[in-house]
């Protein structure tokens, strides 16, 4: 059974295979192209290890054997939850393999993300970490099996211990060498077997490209985080397109040290772009410059993409010693808005081009061009991938505004989704009447068609590239009997760009800031989503319709920032 979703109307879908954005031709091709004359390149590194393509294609040949002799079938889904490493591509292109539809949380989340995913796609298998603390025992993965009966399968990547039982691990299953010794939950077979070593690959489902491929992660507005259906040929026209843009080729060797399962990282031109150019990804476990820089020397890396935050680290780093980054063709910095002022020191002080990524999960992605003027590249977020990206901006009234003036950013096209999996009543509000997505982004366009970023109209902390959507945190907020009225909101911060500030109500004088952070991490919420201030009002400002006036609010934590980034007096200071 296939994983249902809007589909593109009849006569579009037409069009976009006409035109060759949708070729019919699964993802699973991105490595299978290159196994008669690229495949003895090296395709991946991480840490000491790596790859080249014939080896990576195999051990997702291997791991999608596995499955299968596990019982995984096609059109099952999967909750995928791995760091920067080599097996997240592994998995990624063993299920694909299989046609098996995974969520892949990023690895920052904790319980309550990953139950709320696995809520949405009552998963038949999840791949984990030992190395997050969620994996260290076998609480959490009992109960979710316990709540999702569906969930009858776990790998886990890492050590485990016996006092940890857990599923299997996903090495042996890469290596064809299943040995089931744990269990998990009742349903799971308990005992010793070897399930056999398989060199004989099988032939794997026909996959139908036009079928979903795997689910890419909203960074929301509403309570729950909502999933955001990709099909094979949306996708890998998305990937085929940046690779091009970004003149990716054999030689390009792109440093990930983004979230891997990021739109940014996977597909803008990201590992799945270099793939399919076939050069080589390098993985990095985070983005400071005392990781990256060596990794750049050591593989002479020529790309990379970084959110603003780490592009200030990265500059005062290159200040003291930069000469590591003498391989660095080119820096994308994206998701979230790049300030003129940062963007100006990158090719003096880092020695490498900037190209600006203007991008979302949903779809539409935007480029600077190698070739575009100092002042695109330096003032805008690039344009759109596809000459079928169709924008429309407008006003409060959804009439269209003329060019240079700020309004919402709608967008439909042959890689922008039609709808989140399983809402029908939030996509209701989420597009138009034509099926265009409101983007919740406010952007100018100039008269040349770039995009520039320049506000919000959704309920959405940016927190340098962080998506944190305000209501679910209020609902979490909300969930304390002594809180009676909560609201997120944006604040200013020098090096995040914003930071989140929880405004609350409450009818106990005495709540302190520290037991409510506790309540949060109760929850199973993850860090970066937790208020980094919190103030208590005696009343909300309110709008005239009866909400709560979150613009009043932005500007009163706005107006406190400020006034606490003043030099003080010193007597101030001392006393
Ligand atoms: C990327 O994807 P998401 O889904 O995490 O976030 C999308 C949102 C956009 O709607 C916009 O609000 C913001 O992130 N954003 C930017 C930006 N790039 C993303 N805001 C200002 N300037 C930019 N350059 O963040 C994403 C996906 C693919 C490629 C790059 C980023």
């Amino acid at each position: 059974m296939s994983i249902a979703y809007t589909p593109w109307p009849a006569e579009i879908a037409a069009s976009y295979r006409e035109k060759g954005y949708w070729t019919d031709v699964p993802m699973t091709d991105i490595l299978i192209r290159h196994q008669s004359e690229r495949a003895e390149h090296r395709a991946l590194i991480c840490g000491e290890r790596s790859w080249t393509y014939r080896q990576l294609e195999l051990d997702a040949a291997r791991l999608a054997d596995s499955l299968l002799q596990l019982g995984v079938k096609p059109g099952d889904t999967a909750l995928v939850h791995l760091p920067n490493v080599a097996e997240f591509y592994i998995v990624f292109f063993a299920l694909m393999k299989l046609g098996v539809v995974p969520v892949n949380a990023l690895f920052s989340h904790n319980r309550h993300e990953l139950s709320a995913y696995a809520g949405q796609i009552q998963p038949t298998l999840a791949v984990v970490s030992s190395r997050h603390s969620l994996f260290a025992d076998n609480e959490y993965p009992q109960a979710l099996s316990q709540q999702y009966p569906s969930l009858q399968h776990w790998l886990v990547d890492g050590e485990t211990s016996d006092e940890a039982p857990l599923g299997h691990s996903l090495a042996a299953a890469i290596k064809g060498e299943l040995t089931a010794t744990h269990i998990v939950s009742d349903n799971t077979v308990s005992g010793s077997t070897t399930h056999g070593h398989n060199d004989a690959l099988r032939s794997w489902p026909e996959l139908d490209a036009s079928e979903v491929a795997f689910f890419q992660l909203s960074g929301g507005s509403t309570g729950t985080p909502k999933l955001i259906p990709r099909t094979h040929n949306d996708y890998y026209y998305s990937v085929r397109a940046s690779a091009e843009i970004c003149l990716l080729d054999r030689d390009s060797v792109f440093l990930c040290a983004l979230p891997v399962p990021h739109n940014f990282t996977l597909s803008s031109p990201g590992a799945l772009g270099v793939f399919y150019a076939g050069g080589t990804v390098v993985l990095a476990p985070e983005p400071s410059p005392m990781t990256c820089f060596p990794l750049i020397k050591r593989h002479q890396v020529t790309m990379t993409s970084l959110v603003p935050p780490a592009v200030t680290l990265w500059l005062q780093a290159a200040a003291d010693d930069g000469s590591e980054l003498a391989s660095l063709q080119f820096l994308q910095v994206g998701g979230a808005r790049l300030g003129e002022s940062l963007a100006r020191r990158i090719q003096p002080e880092l020695g490498c081009q900037l190209q600006q990524v203007f991008g979302m999960a949903e779809g539409l992605v935007n480029y600077t061009r190698f070739d575009d003027s100092e002042w695109h590249v330096l003032n805008t977020q690039g344009r759109p991938i596809s000459e079928d990206d169709e924008i429309r901006i407008v006003d409060e009234n959804g009439q269209d505004v003329p060019r240079g003036t700020p309004g919402a950013l709608l967008t439909r096209g042959p890689y922008t989704f039609r709808g989140y999996y399983n809402s029908p009543e939030h996509n209701q509000t989420a597009f138009d009447q034509d099926g265009f997505y409101r983007s919740g982004d406010v952007v100018v366009m100039t008269d040349d068609g770039y995009l520039m970023v320049v506000g919000r109209d959704k309920d959405q902390i940016n927190r340098g590239g962080e998506k944190v959507a305000a209501e679910e945190i209020e609902n979490q907020l909300l969930a304390l009997p002594e809180i009676t009225q909560a609201a997120l909101v944006a604040m200013p911060d020098p090096v995040m760009g914003e930071k989140s500030c929880a405004f609350i109500v409450t009818t106990n004088p005495k709540l302190k800031t520290i037991a409510i952070r506790k309540h949060l991490r109760a929850c199973g919420i993850a860090d970066y989503k937790l208020p980094d201030r919190i103030e208590t009002v005696d009343a909300m400002p309110m709008t005239h319709v009866g909400k709560i006036d979150k613009k009043a609010l932005r500007q009163q934590i706005a107006d406190q920032v400020h006034a606490q980034l003043q030099p003080q007096p010193e007597k101030d200071v001392l006393s």
